[in-house]
C-alpha cells in the first residue's frame, strides 16, 4: 500500500491580486503525474483544500476535474475539511464524488454519546451505503487491486464546538485544557474503533490518522493564523495514539513532528508568503508492506512561478536586481514575483518611485514592498528602556503592533482579532493575579 501525503492547497487563493490558478494547475497535473508514476493507492489531503470558505468558481471547477482525472488512475482520494474550509462547501458535493472514489471527511462528529446517536442516524438516512455501524470517521482505504490496504482515522479541523461544551465560570485555562483533553480523546476512540476493525476482520494492515491543527513545539510561517490563539497554543504531540503515519495539514513547511519520522507535515505545495520560499515544498510518499511501514520519502513539487525575496539599501537592491534578470529568471512564462525588503531609506516617502524605476525593463513584478522599519524597533528599545514601569501592557503591546505591517482587509481583521485576544488573554492574566 502507498499512499502520498499532502496539505494546505488553498485552491483559489488570491496572492496581492495575482491568481494561482496556473501555478495551482500545474500542481495538480504533477501530482497526477506522481499518482501514475509510483502506482499510488490513495491520496491523502490534510485540509485547507480551499482557501476560502467560498473559493471562485475555477478553484471548484479545478478541484471537481482533479477529482475525475485521480478516479481514473485508480487511486483513492480522501478529502479532510481544514480551518479554511467550509463544513458546507466540502459537503455540497460528498455523495456526488463518493461514486468518484473520494472520501469527503469535512467535520468531526462530536464525542457526545447523544450527539454520536444523532450524527449517525442523521448519516445513515444520507449515506445508505454505510449499514453496518462503523464510526463515519473510519475509512477502510482500498488498494489499486481492491482489497483494504489500509484503516484510516480520518480527522480533520476539530472546531472546540464540536468536541466540547463550554461551562459557565471555566477560567481560559480550563477550557484550553478541556480542549487539549477532548481532541485528545476524540484520537482515542477513532484509534480504538480502528484498531477492533482490524481485529475483527483480521487485517495486516496499518493504522493511519490525520489532523488539522498546530502540534507543539512546530515552527509556523506568516501565512498561517494562529487559529488556536485564546483556546489553545497547540495541541500536545504525545497526545497523539500510535498510528502508523499521521498526515498533518495546518503549518506550511514540511516537517517531522516531535521528532517522530511518521507524524508529519506535508507543507503546502506552493508559497503561500514570500515567507515559505525558505523550504522546498514537498509531499510525502509513505510505502508499506502488510501492516509494516517500510518507506517515507518526500517529493519535491517543482517550483512553478518563480518567485524572490530581495532585502538591503537601495544600491545593494538595484545590484540584485541585476544578478536576478542576468541569472535568466523571469524569462519564462511569468516574470519572477518579488518581495522587496529596503533596509535602510525605509523612511522614504517616494520609495514606490524609486522602486519602480530600478525596475523597470526587467522581467520582475513587485508585488510586496516592506519598510524593514529599524527606526520604529529603536523606538520601542528606546522607550521600553526608559520607561518601562510607567507603561501599561496595553501600551507595550500597540508600539510592537507598530512594527507590524497591516495591510489590505483581511490584515485589518486580523489586526482586529489580534486586539481582541490579546484584550482576553491580559484580563484572564489579571484575574488570576487578583485570585491568586
Ligand atoms: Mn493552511
Amino acid at each position: 500500500m502507498k499512499i502520498l501525503h499532502t496539505s494546505d492547497w488553498h485552491l483559489g487563493q488570491s496572492f496581492f491580486t495575482k491568481s494561482r490558478k496556473a501555478e495551482h494547475q500545474s500542481f495538480l497535473n504533477w501530482l497526477l503525474a506522481q499518482v501514475a508514476a509510483h502506482d499510488i493507492d490513495a491520496v491523502i489531503v490534510a485540509g485547507d483544500i480551499f482557501d476560502t470558505g467560498t473559493p471562485p468558481s475555477y478553484a471548484r471547477e479545478m478541484y471537481n476535474r482533479f477529482i475525475v482525472d485521480i478516479s481514473q488512475l485508480n487511486c483513492t482520494l480522501v478529502v479532510l475539511g481544514g480551518n479554511h474550509d467550509s463544513v458546507s462547501t466540502l459537503n455540497e458535493s460528498k455523495q456526488l464524488v463518493a461514486c468518484l472514489n473520494t472520501h469527503v471527511v469535512a467535520q468531526v462528529v462530536p464525542n457526545s454519546p447523544l450527539n454520536a446517536e444523532l450524527n449517525g442516524a442523521l448519516n445513515n438516512a444520507a449515506d445508505s451505503a454505510a449499514p453496518d455501524e462503523m464510526h463515519p470517521q473510519i475509512i477502510e482505504l482500498q488498494d489499486r487491486g481492491g482489497k483494504i490496504g489500509a484503516i484510516l482515522c480520518a480527522i480533520p479541523f476539530i472546531r472546540p464546538r464540536d468536541v466540547v461544551q463550554s461551562r459557565a465560570g471555566e477560567s481560559g485555562l480550563e477550557k484550553r485544557q478541556a480542549l487539549g483533553e477532548a481532541i485528545k480523546e476524540h484520537y482515542h476512540q477513532l484509534y480504538q474503533a480502528a484498531l477492533a476493525d482490524r481485529q475483527a476482520k483480521q487485517l495486516d494492515v496499518p493504522i493511519i490518522a490525520t489532523g488539522h491543527l498546530t502540534a507543539l513545539g512546530v515552527s509556523q510561517s506568516d501565512s498561517v493564523r494562529d487559529i488556536y490563539i485564546g483556546t489553545l497554543d497547540g495541541f500536545a504531540a504525545d497526545g497523539f495514539p500510535p498510528a502508523d503515519y499521521i498526515a498533518l495539514g495546518h503549518i506550511h513547511r514540511p516537517q517531522i513532528v516531535a521528532k517522530s519520522e511518521h507524524i508529519r507535515y506535508s507543507g503546502s505545495p506552493i508559497p503561500l508568503s514570500f515567507d515559505e520560499l525558505k523550504t522546498t515544498k514537498q509531499v510525502i510518499m509513505v510505502t508499506f508492506n502488510g501492516a509494516e511501514r517500510v518507506a517515507i520519502t518526500p517529493l519535491d513539487v517543482p517550483m512553478f512561478q518563480p518567485m524572490a525575496i530581495i532585502k538591503g539599501n537601495l544600491s545593494s537592491i538595484e545590484t540584485q536586481l541585476n544578478t536576478l534578470a542576468n541569472s535568466g529568471a523571469g524569462e519564462g512564462a511569468s516574470s519572477v514575483w518579488l518581495c522587496i525588503e529596503v533596509e535602510v531609506e525605509d523612511y522614504l516617502t517616494d520609495l514606490p518611485q524609486r522602486i519602480q524605476s530600478l525596475t523597470e525593463g526587467l522581467p520582475v513584478e513587485v508585488l510586496q514592498l516592506r519598510r524593514s522599519r529599524h527606526t520604529a524597533k529603536q523606538g520601542l528599545t528606546q522607550t521600553a528602556r526608559e520607561t518601562l514601569a510607567e507603561l501599561t501592557p496595553q501600551d507595550v503591546f500597540a508600539k510592537r503592533l507598530e512594527l507590524e505591517s497591516f495591510e489590505g482587509e483581511v490584515e485589518q481583521q486580523r489586526l482586529e482579532r489580534i486586539k481582541i485576544q490579546f484584550r482576553q488573554i491580559l484580563a484572564e492574566v489579571q484575574d488570576g493575579e487578583q485570585n491568586a
